[in-house]
């Protein structure tokens, strides 16, 4: 029997009493020393799942991947599915008619989801597989709970970052709307910034990509700068990928991509993901509208003054130590 790569030591019912839904919740740690570098001392790193997600993690560390592989790897809502439309298009020859006729989740798979909804026939690892390249695959995993041919191979890996202020309100409007979540923004918020919920601790998983931004294969970007310049940034995806989009066809993509057109796109709504989740949770959830504000800042009017206080202060804590702080991560740019 291979030895597993990661164990999971259980979070304590209170501690995510306010959060789950039903079943449990794990930190995972790593068994060995990650095959790429992580902050921090690996044997202390840690990433809260679901315990649903235990049966995925080394289906998911041992995916076969390729060379011409793209990866889009981001913490929940910090602009996924709007840089996998982007990418999935600079790929393409912008083959619009395509993008809009096939669901986003086919043309490219989110490869854990089979954790978040256990209960689907539909096994994205599979369809990973199965896709034929060049592939792109959407991940929320840390760099080291990610596939580790990844860090052999070096396929092409895209970062996308978002003040998490922001990201976590987004979340909150997903988890009620995609899971169910009854309880209140600001438990939910505390238990973002305690790490109770999937994915995270966020700083952790923004500061290992950060320190590969380098790396000729990583590309780091965030949701700040596709708002303030989408056509800039499309033109750097397409020479990180070394792909050509004639200044048309980026004026084509800037209006296929902007928030109104995605918003009424049925195929980059995440429809499919949300009616399986409906149907595995056999209940009734309020409509929810995956493509929802696109705002930068929505936290200033969507939460109190001190839940946005408790947020620096752990940006700062967190950050403190690199002498960084969120502009840093908002304006990178590769090129
Ligand atoms: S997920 O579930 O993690 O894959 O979600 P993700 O796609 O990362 O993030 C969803 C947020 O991205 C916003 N979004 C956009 N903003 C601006 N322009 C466009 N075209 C666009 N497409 C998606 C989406 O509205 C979510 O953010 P909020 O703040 O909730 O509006």
């Amino acid at each position: 029997m291979p030895q597993p790569s990661f164990f999971a030591k259980s979070v304590p019912f209170e501690q995510i009493d306010k959060l789950a839904i039903n079943g449990g919740y794990s930190s995972i740690y790593a068994t060995g020393e990650p095959n790429v570098p992580v902050v921090g001392n690996w044997k202390q790193r840690f990433c809260r799942l679901a315990d649903t997600f235990q049966p995925v993690l080394d289906r998911v560390y041992n995916f076969e991947v390729r060379e011409d592989d793209v990866w889009i790897v981001t913490l929940p809502k910090c602009g996924t599915t709007w840089m996998q439309e982007l990418t999935w298009l600079v790929l393409n020859q912008c083959d619009f008619e395509t993008a809009k006729s096939i669901d986003l989740t086919i043309r490219s798979p989110f490869l854990e989801f089979n954790g978040v909804v256990s209960n689907v026939p539909h096994d994205t690892i599979e369809a990973a597989n199965e896709l034929s390249s060049p592939r792109l695959i959407k991940s929320h995993l840390p760099a080291w709970l990610l596939p580790h041919q990844i860090w052999t191979k070096k396929p092409k890996v895209i970062y996308v970052y978002r003040n998490p202020k922001d990201a976590a309100v987004s979340y909150f409007h997903h988890w009620r709307g995609m899971v169910g979540y009854q309880g209140s923004k600001e438990d939910w918020c505390q238990s973002f910034i305690d790490g109770y919920v999937n994915f995270t601790p966020c700083w952790p998983h923004v500061l290992d990509f950060w320190q590969l931004r380098h790396e000729p294969h990583i590309f780091f970007t965030s949701y700040e700068r596709m708002k303030s310049n989408l056509g800039l940034v499309i033109t750097e995806v397409a020479k990180f990928l070394q792909r050509v989009v004639t200044p048309e066809q980026v004026l084509q993509m800037v209006e296929h991509l902007s928030f109104e057109s995605m918003r009424e796109n049925p195929a980059c709504n995440h429809v499919k993901e949300f009616e399986s989740m409906k149907a595995a949770a056999g209940r009734e959830v309020e409509e929810f509208r995956f493509v929802r504000r696109g705002v930068v800042g929505s936290h200033k009017d969507e939460l109190t003054a001190e839940v946005i206080r408790e947020f620096d202060l752990w940006s700062d804590v967190n950050l403190r130590d690199y002498k960084l702080n969120m502009d840093d991560f908002a304006n990178y740019s590769k090129y």
